[in-house]
């Protein structure tokens, strides 16, 4: 496991989940080697103007999936960013911990499929960006 302090966001990446295509449909498995799966939840009926997340994890590993629509993730490590639309129910993006995320620009009926490594803590989070750039020592 990483320590979410020196994480970047070259630690996430787009991972490829297995489907089985049929002609009667098709199934994703999510079988996740990167992390200890502990809770599941998902994200729908977000407004199209509404913007998710602006926050940090300090030990959360999370895998992001559009299983339906499209929206966007911003990912900041306190240096670069990264801006990538989720909008392919066999791809997951994977999260490390120790950087901000941004949600946006929710198609209608878009779905948000998160699973991560922890039960919920509100200790887990940070909510602000100044107290972030800190964490990250961008900032003294
Ligand atoms: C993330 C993006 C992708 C709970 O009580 N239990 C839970 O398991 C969760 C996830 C949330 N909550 C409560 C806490 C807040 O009062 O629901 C409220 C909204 O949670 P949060 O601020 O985490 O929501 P988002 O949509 O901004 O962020 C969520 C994830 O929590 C976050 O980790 O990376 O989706």
């Amino acid at each position: 496991m990483i320590d979410g302090i020196n994480t970047t966001i070259h630690d996430c990446h787009i991972i490829q989940l297995r489907t089985v295509l049929r002609p009667e449909g098709k199934l994703t498995i999510i079988q996740n080697e990167k992390f200890d799966l502990k809770r599941v939840y998902y994200i729908y009926d977000v407004p199209e103007e509404a913007e998710r997340g602006y926050h940090a994890h300090k030990t959360l590993y999370q895998l992001v999936i559009a299983i339906s629509g499209s929206f966007s993730v911003r990912l900041k490590d306190g240096v670069r960013e990264w801006n990538v639309r989720l909008r392919d129910p066999k791809k997951g993006l994977l999260i490390r911990p120790g950087l901000w995320r941004e949600m946006s620009n929710f198609s209608v009926g878009a779905v948000c499929l998160v699973l991560a490594s922890e039960l919920y803590s509100e200790e887990d989070y940070i909510r602000s960006y100044d107290s972030f750039l800190s964490y990250k020592k961008c900032i003294q």
